[in-house]
């Protein structure tokens, strides 16, 4: 985690006559963000591609997945694009799936650096096959999410069944 943003500087200058894209969560890349000021100072062409839940999704889901009440996994929203722009570079948001194609050419046609900050759904990433312990641990979460929080929230099963079965 944090290597997106440092690895896509260290691979464009190795083969400055490549296109380096990075592709980071926004957790990662706030770990490191401040790197991209050394992109722009050098003329560095990246494209960092943000996928930014606004949360550290992984950990999320982990703990969850363990049983646990979440602590500590939501971030604040942050304007990524702007940030790029205020360090010199170019920043771009995307929310619509519609304007993903068209600003994407954008920045790729740019020879500046380039902070891409696109917003994703909220999705449990797999594991792909679900163990009984995994199950029972997750419902441990939903009821002690339902006595604490008064929330309840099902996943969609019709999806988790491919992943027991
Ligand atoms: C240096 C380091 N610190 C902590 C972790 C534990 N960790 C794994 S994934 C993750 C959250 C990642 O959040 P984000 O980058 O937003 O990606 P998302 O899961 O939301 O797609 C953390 C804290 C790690 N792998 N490496
Ligand atoms: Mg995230």
């Amino acid at each position: 985690m944090g290597s997106g943003l440092p690895g896509a500087i260290a691979a464009q200058i190795a083969y400055p006559d490549k296109q380096v894209v990075g592709i980071c969560g926004e957790g990662g890349f706030t770990m490191v963000m401040h790197d991209f000021i050394t992109a722009v100072k050098y003329d560095l062409p990246i494209k960092i591609v943000v996928l930014n839940n606004s949360k550290l999704g992984m950990i999320k889901y982990e703990q969850q997945e363990m049983g646990h009440l979440n602590y500590m996994t939501d971030m604040k929203e942050i304007d990524f694009a702007a940030f790029a722009k205020a360090c010199g570079g170019e920043g771009y948001h995307i929310d619509k799936l519609e304007d993903l194609a068209d600003l994407l050419k954008q920045a790729f046609l740019s020879n500046k650096p380039a902070i891409i900050d696109v917003a994703i759904e909220d999705m449990a990433p797999l594991p792909g096959k679900i163990t009984y312990e995994q199950a029972v641990k997750y419902g441990q979460f939903l009821i002690k999410e339902f006595f604490t929080n008064k929330k309840v929230e099902f996943p969609d099963l019709g999806k988790a069944m491919h992943r027991i079965l």
